[in-house]
């Protein structure tokens, strides 16, 4: 089996799935790398976006739970369930008979397109909701490597996931239920444990706040309509895209400028004004509902300064956090706009290597409550995944102070080919700090001097485990930075990651085009690191 350490899980095109043993060695492997009690007799979640494929695979999860001594199994209905919902189900939900349960399989493949020629994806997440740490993943990728035999219930009927109700099965190991529950009840009641529903409620009732969220065919519809139309009163009308399909409805359910094409032209970005006046806010999802896109009227949001924004304002802004912040957290790519937060309001900050299971770590160590990544996603410790409805439900709030804060500007470009040598070479330029400035210097001689490069790489403050390889940084003098590092989310090939950014000081500047503004990074970047040499490409894939 290919290796399964990506950033999240493993994740392959369905035909790799679909080979003979493929899923089942990963589902067995993962069993073999828990420790027993968490899966004999235990209370196991299995659930996902809904992607093709993922009916399937839930029935062939279940019976491998059933022979493996798993006491039950949780499904939701029609086996959807978002990654926050998975993560809030196992923290929060309770069984008829007091179970709760000590993980979950995730069936996703997130932001990367589903159908029978596309991506199918699978995780696993601990006991305290979040995805497994490093420790387990490599054991699970161990385990791929020796595995000899599976255990299957071949006997076990197909459990009809369309239903709500438990039912009871003599399994192989005595008394085997699968219980299919709501995929959104427990999910509604923590978010009304969060935030102040009636004030949201009178917002979005009001003339003047107009709105509307894209799930861009992911899971997030199956939430979208219960709390924005039936909990908070919005017209249905405001909800784009919000029947969840198998295949996105032939979209790449990945919401950014690029991919949540419809949203943009809806909100009027790149029109100073347009025929049909836009909302003044919207909002888009990913497939499983853990990234989120947040635009105001014809502007976009980077999720860099989404996280900034969300922590300066929480303690006034969301009940939950009334008592004030633990600390805050950024991944390392994310913009330094968090930084600037942190200092002014004297909060703990941390910064992680990419993988949202390195925020769970402080969480369940009480040491921060809001955290953020530039690759679209926010959330805080009310569960142990990002939350792209909460962030959603955040924004609206937060909307009014959004265009005075955004001050740093982001931009992250992809290419494939010959990846691995490119970052080879960067790793071995970075060592050389004069010759590194030498190169800068003469390909722009405006650009600030680079006063930093290293590696990156992440001791635990909480376990001291080590995570190295993190990617690259250049720190230059004025606050700027360029960061190159390969993508862990990919199914397919390899993909780089190029993370430009400028701090600007000056707010008569800020709404400037941001890729007019990083220009000479760009410049700077894409020469540095000989792009064109090794990859044939002269831009990026894609930029958000
Ligand atoms: C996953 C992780 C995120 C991480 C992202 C990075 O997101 O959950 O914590 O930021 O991958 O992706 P890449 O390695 O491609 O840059 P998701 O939404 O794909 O599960």
């Amino acid at each position: 089996m290919a290796k399964n350490r990506g950033t999240s899980g493993l994740r392959k095109k369905v035909k790799v799935f679909k080979q003979p043993n493929y899923l089942h060695n990963f589902v067995q492997s993962t069993f073999d790398a828990l420790s027993a009690d968490k899966v004999r007799g235990a209370t196991l979640v299995v659930s996902g976006d809904g992607r093709y494929y993922s009916k399937d695979a839930i029935q062939i999860i279940v019976k491998m739970a059933a022979a493996n001594g798993v006491r039950r199994v949780w499904i939701g209905q029609n086996g959807l369930l978002s990654t926050p919902a998975v993560s809030a189900v196992i923290r929060e939900r309770v069984g008829a008979d007091g179970s709760k349960a000590s993980g979950a399989f995730i069936l996703t493949a997130s932001h990367n397109p589903g159908g029978p020629r596309e991506d199918f994806g699978i995780k696993y997440n601990m006991e305290n909701g979040g995805p497994a740490p490093e420790a387990v993943t490599d054991r699970i990728y161990e385990n791929t490597k020796t595995i000899k035999e599976y255990l299957i219930a071949e006997d076990l009927p197909d459990v009809d996931i369309s239903a709500i109700g438990i039912t009871s099965f003599e399994g192989p190991e005595g008394q085997f239920d699968v219980d299919v529950f709501d995929s959104a009840t427990d999910y509604v009641k923590l978010m009304k444990s969060i935030f102040d529903f009636q004030s949201i409620q009178k917002l979005l009732s009001s003339p003047k706040f107009t709105f509307c969220y894209d799930a861009l065919h992911g899971v997030a519809g199956a939430y979208a309509k219960r709390i924005f139309v039936e909990e908070l009163g919005a017209e249905e009308s405001s909800l784009m895209n919000c029947v969840p399909k198998e295949d996105f409805g032939g979209g790449h359910p990945d919401p950014n400028l690029t991919y949540a094409k419809e949203l943009v032209a809806r909100m009027g970005l790149g029109k100073s004004s347009s025929h049909d006046e836009p909302p003044e806010f919207g909002a888009a999802a990913d497939g499983d509902a853990d990234r989120n896109m947040i635009l105001g009227k014809r502007f976009f949001v980077t999720p860099s300064d989404s996280v900034a924004i969300i922590a300066a304002n929480a303690v006034q802004a969301i009940p939950y956090f009334s008592s004030g912040l633990k600390g805050v957290a950024r991944s390392m790519p994310t913009s330094a706009a968090l930084d600037v937060v942190a200092k002014h309001l004297n909060l703990k900050f941390f910064e992680v290597p990419t993988g949202w299971k390195f925020f769970g770590n402080l969480m369940d160590a009480g040491l921060c409550s809001v955290c953020g990544e530039e690759s679209f996603g926010t959330g805080s410790d009310h569960i142990r995944e990002k939350d792209g409805i909460w962030a959603r439900l955040y924004a609206s709030i937060g909307l009014s102070m959004v265009a005075t804060i955004i001050r740093v500007m982001t931009m992250r470009m992809l290419t494939q080919l010959q990846a691995k040598e490119l970052m080879a070479y960067l790793v071995q330029l970075q060592s050389d700090l004069p010759e590194v400035n030498k190169i800068v210097k003469g390909i722009r001689s405006d650009v600030a001097k680079v006063i930093h490069a290293d590696e990156f790489e992440y001791k635990d403050p909480v376990d001291g485990s080590i995570s190295k390889h993190q990617g690259i940084r250049y720190l230059f003098e004025d606050g700027s930075r360029l960061v190159f590092r390969l993508s862990g989310t990919g199914s397919e090939g390899a993909t780089i990651r190029l993370y430009i950014e400028q701090y600007e000081k000056d707010p008569s500047k800020t709404g400037r085009d941001s890729q007019d503004a990083l220009a000479p990074l760009v410049e700077v970047a894409l020469k540095l690191s000989k792009m064109e040499e090794f990859t044939g490409r002269s831009a990026p894939t894609v930029i958000t």
